[in-house]
């Protein structure tokens, strides 16, 4: 008598289908932007501070919505353990190098209104995402 074996190894496509996923989150955006905004010390202005901690392989905020005017400048103070890219989905896109460093300062703004997400592409997360209006 033959034994007749039927099962098969779901696993290995379920987590081929969640890379894909994951990989499939960032637009493939060729890193471009030469960094514009340095513009000194832009004390006196309205203004939103995000703070941003990476550690261990977990950020915070993870998600968050904020609201941010037209044109208005965002900061976004970041903590992390790791050498990070973060991303401001906007139009253009704008690119941020992070360190593995605490304190960094990145601003930017938005004058289009929509919902922009900010995100990590070292970790594959949505920081924040930003509701400009
Ligand atoms: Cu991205």
């Amino acid at each position: 008598m033959s034994v007749t074996l039927t099962r098969r190894v779901a696993g290995l496509t379920a987590a081929a289908v969640a890379l894909a996923g994951l990989l499939a989150a960032c637009s493939d955006g060729s890193p471009d932007a030469t960094s514009g905004g340095n513009g000194g010390d832009g004390s006196g202005g309205d203004g939103v501070t995000i703070e941003v901690t990476a550690q261990d392989g977990e950020v915070s905020p993870l998600g968050d919505t904020v609201q941010v005017g037209a044109g208005e400048e965002v900061t976004l103070i970041v903590e992390s353990d790791i050498a990070d890219e973060y991303h401001v989905h906007s139009d253009p896109e704008q690119e941020f190098e992070v360190a593995p460093a605490e304190d960094q300062k990145f601003s930017f703004s938005i004058d289009t209104p929509g919902s922009y997400e900010v995100e990590s592409h070292e970790l594959g997360v949505t920081i924040v995402k930003l509701e400009v209006g």
